[in-house]
């Protein structure tokens, strides 16, 4: 009797082990991506009252740019021309950055990028996205 309950329960360790390995991801099994650092770069631009600094970049496409607002309003960046930004329309945050707030974008599209603070859009900046 005692035996039989062994066998139950041995054949249920078994038959859940096997299903845990069916379920398993096959993701974990191949090799790690190698990271490469040198082809995402990280660019910073700070919105001051003064503007944009630094105003005009070059970067490589699929940088990050990240605009930290470090005025005490809210801004904007976004494409030119004001006020559609359709020469780069992914590149518009579609609301105010608030103070102390910042906002991402990747410049995946290769050009000479003209942007403003969509709030102040005499404040103005380029970005240059090379192969
Ligand atoms: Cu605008």
């Amino acid at each position: 009797m005692k035996f039989k309950l062994l066998l139950v329960l041995a054949v249920l360790v078994f038959g859940a082990a096997a299903c845990n390995k069916k379920t398993e991801n096959p993701a974990a099994s191949l090799p790690p991506i190698k990271a490469t650092p040198t082809e995402v770069a990280q660019q910073e631009v700070i919105v001051s009252e003064n503007g944009f600094s630094p105003s005009e970049i070059t970067i490589k496409k699929g940088s990050v740019v990240t605009f930290i607002n470090k005025s005490s309003k809210a801004v904007w960046p976004a494409s030119d021309p004001h006020p559609t930004h359709t020469d780069y329309s992914g590149f518009d945050p579609k609301k105010a950055v608030e103070s102390g707030a910042s906002w991402s974008f990747t410049f995946d599209q290769i050009g000479e990028w003209g942007y403003h603070d969509h709030l102040s859009p005499f404040r103005k900046g380029t970005i240059k996205v090379t192969d």
